[in-house]
């Protein structure tokens, strides 16, 4: 089947895309939402390109027996929209029963950047899936050096991981609720520790 026939039927798989600055817990939570969902019986496909790490992700995942594609063509923002599309277009054309699509992208992105490339592939905006990972460790760093990048983020985002509970004390949870609801008021927000299981909750997210 085509990209256009799926367009006509209606039926692109979900793009779940984590956004999320460098060593947030992007791949760490896209593997485990993998874990949930091929538990569920889903079949999903992963994007990731990851600057710099690209090598020790994948074989990490296809180690787990998943299939990777990689994307390659240097900084994400700059080059490569053209090849995401392409990757998507390439999954909705040979793999007609795709459930889901997972999207890692850089650390280094800003998740508004890669929306145009999706939407050419026939996505609405609300169809794409964009999970942000708040790690609350760096509250400072989110407050001060990139909060426009975090602004812009959580605007786009339809929901918010604070993970790495495990490692904050609570006054920096609530701190790290805050800023997402000043930001984004109303926006969904779990809290895990992706060490343990995900929250059940997140489990009938999708
Ligand atoms: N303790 C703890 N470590 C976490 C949690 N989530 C992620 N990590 C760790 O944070 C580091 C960066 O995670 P990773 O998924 O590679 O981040 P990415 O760069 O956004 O893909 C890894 O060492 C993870 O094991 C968490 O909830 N608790
Ligand atoms: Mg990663």
């Amino acid at each position: 089947m085509c990209s256009k026939n799926r367009e006509l039927l209606n039926d692109r798989p979900p793009i779940i895309l984590f956004s999320g600055f460098l060593g947030s817990g992007k791949t760490t939570m896209l593997l485990k939402t993998i874990e949930m969902l091929s538990a569920a019986d889903k079949k999903c496909a992963i994007i990731i390109n990851e600057i710099g790490e690209v090598g020790i992700d994948n074989r990490q995942m296809r180690m787990m027996g998943y299939d990777v594609l990689d994307l390659f063509g240097g900084c994400v923002c700059c080059t490569m929209k053209v090849t995401l599309e392409a990757t998507v277009n390439h999954l909705l054309e040979d793999y007609v029963d795709l459930d889901y699509i997972l999207f890692e992208p850089s650390g280094m992105a800003n998740p508004s950047s890669l929306y145009p490339a999706i939407i050419n592939c026939g996505y609405h905006e609300k169809e794409i899936q964009n999970v942000f990972i708040f790690d609350p460790t760096r509250i400072a760093l989110y407050e001060k050096r990139m909060k426009q990048l975090f602004n812009d983020s959580i605007n786009l985002a339809r929901c918010v991981v604070i993970n790495k509970l495990d490692q904050v004390r609570e006054s920096e949870i609530e701190a790290a609720v805050k800023m997402v609801e000043a930001t984004k008021p109303g926006l969904k927000t779990f809290k895990m520790d992706l060490n343990d299981e995900l929250v059940q909750e997140f489990h009938q997210y999708f």
